[in-house]
């Protein structure tokens, strides 16, 4: 029998992404998720787009969180090609600090979803744990251990701020 395959996809049209994308990982980490980081150019390297695109549901992925900056068509091209949900995160660009990405994904036609997140590592954080409430709806003991992070989150914020 074939392995099993992780649960969720990174995907980044550039390494320079990852420092970015990382905190999705990193999340997905502390929820005991399964993922894959990739890298996936939608204009240096199309061929490999259209084949993770194409064959992301039989690998075996449910979840695609997928990352670009300035010109960012990777998440609509993404989600364009699978039925399975896909979470864009905005990198934080260069030269309009990530505005760019934002406007690139946010604004898909009616009839392929993309989830769009913040600009930047909170938004690939929030990918993180969308992805894994996703998956939660189908795992009681994810579901338990979200709830979990989300209460010592809460638990950490005092009443009184401190010097
Ligand atoms: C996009 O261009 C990538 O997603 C990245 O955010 C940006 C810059 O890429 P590099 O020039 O660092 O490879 O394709």
């Amino acid at each position: 029998m074939a392995p099993k395959r992780a649960d969720v996809a990174i995907v980044m049209g550039s390494q320079s992404d990852w420092a970015t994308m990382k905190c999705a990982a990193e999340v997905l980490d502390e929820l005991g998720v399964s993922y894959e980081a990739r890298i996936v150019s939608a204009h240096r390297t199309p061929d490999r787009l259209h084949q993770f695109g194409k064959t992301a549901h039989e690998q075996g992925f449910k979840v695609v969180v997928a990352g670009a900056g300035g010109a960012a068509h990777l998440p609509g091209m993404i989600a364009a090609l699978t039925h399975l949900p896909v979470l864009g995160v905005p990198v934080k660009s260069k030269a309009l600090k990530g505005l760019d990405s934002l406007l690139s994904i946010v604004q898909m036609p009616a009839g392929v979803p993309t989830g769009t997140l913040a600009i930047g590592e909170p938004g690939a954080t929030n990918a993180g744990l969308l992805a894994a409430a996703i998956l939660a709806l189908s795992d009681e003991g994810l579901s338990q251990r979200l709830r979990d992070w989300r209460a010592a989150r809460t638990a950490a914020v005092g009443e009184v701020p401190e010097d």
